[in-house]
């Protein structure tokens, strides 16, 4: 009699949460014949302390499921028709270095371009392809498709500041979550902020509509979007002109008070009310209230930086905390993610010493126009790794028919057949973190955790080093980073001494317990002035101010929000994790207007693209916004297109950052109704 599951031995093992969200959780993986069987949280992790949301409570049916891609595939239909038959990894390995020698020879390297971002957060998984692009010469993808005019806006003013450890909220007396939706994108940061309720700080949340967390704040104040800069600035306003600033603080440590007073005037109560959509007395009581706080403590979501005003929204913001002096109280500041990469030796890992000359760059949110426009040379390769470009990059329409063309040359290497996957010539199959090893480093904490492969890799798949040492043979670049094993790199990675590792148990390290780096010694702001910089005179705008979003053509704001169960285009595969349908929230009023109502199959439309949703009404959503929660598979929307079809390859006004909530709609009624695909 065939031994049944629960008879067998099971081992538990500490491993790491691999995905793009700034908890960086500790898991426990259960084991029985050489399978995941179970994943729970490690209560034993400093910061997540056993808890996981609901996409990794089941991670063993990611790891297993039975869509996983498990052997190399050659495409044998048309492009995105997802056709493929099943060849070697040997065969296919020699077709991508014939083609890629063919493409250097007529083109040169800069024609290839490689195509990745957070699939996996591991250090080496994530940077595997950069010492191989680098070696080639091919063309630089610039990875700013999720929020660099955040970091923009901080260094501004900051400098190379380290962030505050997020314990501190903990100590405030007044939180504010300023765009982040925190219970989807952010437990473990709201587990501490509803702490640091129960022992009485006040929390607010500064959105545009209603969500989750609005539940956990106590006021929750709704502002028209990308209206915040002058909301920081009409704060600043008061602040000055009521006396409520630290002017002893703003003495030892701020440099640019007085220019900052030349800009203030404008920012009147009223203007900003006209601008925000707040009334003036509530913008009145908000600054009296920060004002009076002890140690205010303000958590910048990605939200505000997603515009094209978005790096100077945030440099606004991170100006408050100084003018009231709350850095130095502990349990005040500003708080924008976390940043550990100086701790590594990144150059080693990323290969920067092999680059060739100096090849162009291509800003990834701009693949649609790099793919349909580009000349001397086009993109003649593309290779896509950990990441879902036909879904995620904005500009849907010009992405898919760049990657439609029939002289492109596309490899995707991927864990499930995803859109992007089915425009691929070769297909290859990739392990998940359960089968590899890295180092994982946290974005919401100073938390690092290494984590080794539990499983086998599942059927032939491979993870991303695996792939490039093969392909680094196949082109002949025999440098030692293609074949070192992932332990050595990873003794590599941490072997520089650097005060951020002093005094960590490097055993415990070593044995996959995480660990808490510390910055090392506070020497005060990281700044050219060695101050906080609400002046900057490095920069062409030397003050923060409002950058009005001049484009109404449509009715409708679309902001294209995380949804709860899924991450990103991740998750999408486990039918369990999606929304039956992919909805569309808007306040009732607006479908009344259209002569629409609750679950019509809706058309939105603008001059990108058009794309059917089924429209759920919301009033908690206000008036002029649309909002589509989640990154949606092609396969699983009522049409032919998602969301990011409606949004632009516009850049921020600084730190080349996308611009995915700064997009107009306007809706129709769909001309027919198709039923969801199961
Ligand atoms: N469940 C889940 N978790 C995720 C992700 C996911 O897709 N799903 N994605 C992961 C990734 S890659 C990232 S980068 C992070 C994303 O994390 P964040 O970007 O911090 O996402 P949110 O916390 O939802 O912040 C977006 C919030 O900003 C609000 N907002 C939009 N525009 C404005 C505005 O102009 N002003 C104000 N005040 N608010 C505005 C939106 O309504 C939304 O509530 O989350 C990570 N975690
Ligand atoms: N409209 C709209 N668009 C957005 C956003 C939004 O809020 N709204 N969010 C944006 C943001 S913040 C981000 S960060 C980007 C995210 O964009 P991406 O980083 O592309 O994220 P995912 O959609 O999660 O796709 C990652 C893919 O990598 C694959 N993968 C996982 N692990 C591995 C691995 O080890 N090796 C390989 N080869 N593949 C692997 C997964 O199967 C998955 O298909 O999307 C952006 N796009
Ligand atoms: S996605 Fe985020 S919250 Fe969920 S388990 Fe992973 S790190 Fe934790
Ligand atoms: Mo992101």
């Amino acid at each position: 009699m065939a031994q049944k599951a629960s008879d067998k031995p099971r081992e538990i093992h500490r491993s790491v949460c691999p995905y793009d969200c700034p908890d960086c959780c500790g898991l426990l993986v259960e084991i029985a014949d050489k399978r995941a069987i179970r994943v729970t949280g490690d209560p034993d992790h400093p910061t997540t302390r056993g808890t996981l949301c609901a996409k990794m409570n089941h991670y063993e049916k990611t790891v297993h499921s039975p869509e996983r891609l498990t052997e190399p595939l050659l495409r044998c239909g048309k492009k995105g028709e997802g056709k493929f038959r099943p060849i070697s990894w040997a065969e296919a390995i020699k077709r991508i270095g014939e083609q890629w020698s063919n493409i250097i020879a007529e083109s040169g390297p800069e024609a290839i371009l490689p195509y990745s971002y957070a699939g996996t957060m591991g250090i080496l998984q994530r940077n595997a392809a950069h010492p191989f692009f680098h070696r080639m010469g091919a063309s630089l993808l610039e990875r700013g498709i999720c929020m660099p005019a955040k970091g923009a806006g901080w260094q501004a003013v900051m400098g190379d500041t380290p962030a505050p450890d997020p314990d501190e909220v903990l100590s405030s007396d007044l939180v504010i979550l300023w765009s982040c939706n925190a219970a989807a994108t952010n437990i473990h940061f709201l587990h501490r902020v509803k702490r640091a309720q129960q022992r009485g700080a006040k929390v607010w949340l500064i959105d545009l509509y209603r969500h989750r967390t609005a539940a956990v704040a106590d006021r929750t104040f709704l502002v028209n979007p990308g209206s915040d800069a002058a909301l920081a600035l009409g704060m600043m306003h008061i602040l000055v002109r009521d006396n409520l600033c630290d002017l002893a603080f703003i003495a030892a440590q701020v440099q640019g008070f007085a220019e900052l007073q030349q800009v203030l005037p404008a920012y009147t109560p009223e203007a900003v009310s006209r601008i925000t959509g707040l009334a003036p007395e509530v913008i009145e009581e908000m600054t009296a209230s920060y004002a009076a706080a002890r140690a205010p403590f303000i958590n910048i979501g990605g939200g505000v930086s997603r515009y094209r005003n978005g790096a100077m929204s945030v440099r606004s913001i991170v100006c408050l905390p100084a003018l009231v002096g709350a850095w130095a109280k502990q349990g005040g500041g500003c708080f924008v993610g976390t940043s550990t990469g100086a701790a590594f030796d990144m150059p080693q890992i990323e290969g920067t010493a092999l680059r060739q000359g100096t090849p162009r760059t291509i800003n990834m949110s701009c693949l649609g126009d790099a793919l349909t426009e580009l000349n001397s040379p086009p993109v003649k390769g593309l290779y896509i790794h950990s990441s879902n470009p036909a879904v995620v990059a904005p500009d849907q329409n010009r992405v898919l028919a760049g990657l439609a063309r029939d002289d492109l040359f596309t490899v995707v290497h991927e864990r499930f057949m995803t859109d992007s996957a089915r425009y691929a010539d070769i297909l290859l199959p990739a392990t998940s973190s359960l089968e590899t090893s890295d180092v994982y480093r946290s974005y919401g904490s100073y938390s690092v955790q290494r984590s080794r492969p539990l499983i086998p890799a599942v059927g032939e798949s491979k993870s991303n080093r695996e792939v490039f040492a093969l392909l680094a043979s196949e082109m002949g670049y025999a440098e030692p980073i293609f074949h070192k094993s992932d332990d050595e790199l990873i003794t590599e990675l941490t072997a520089t001494p650097n005060g951020w590792w002093d005094g960590i148990d490097m055993q415990a390290f070593a044995s996959g317990h995480p660990v808490e780096l510390s910055p090392p010694a506070d020497s005060g702001y990281s700044t050219p002035s060695g101050r906080i910089e609400i002046f900057n005179p490095l920069l062409e705008e030397k003050l923060p101010r409002y950058l009005a979003l001049s484009d109404q053509r449509f009715a409708l704001q679309l902001v294209t929000a995380p949804a709860l169960k899924t991450l990103n285009s991740t998750f999408f595969e486990r039918d369990e994790l999606r929304d039956r349908q992919m909805g569309l929230m808007v306040n009732g009023s607006e479908a009344r207007k259209r002569g629409l109502g609750e679950g019509d199959l809706v058309t939105a439309f603008n001059d990108l693209g058009e794309v059917d949703f089924y429209l759920q009404l919301d009033d908690e959503v206000p008036a002029g916004l649309a909002i589509a929660e989640g990154v949606w598979w092609i396969a699983f929307a009522p049409g032919q297109r998602t969301v990011n079809s409606l949004t632009s390859q516009q850049l921020t006004d600084a730190g080349g950052g996308s611009t995915f909530y700064d997009n107009r709609i306007e809706l129709k009624m769909a001309k027919e109704k198709t039923e969801v695909r199961d």
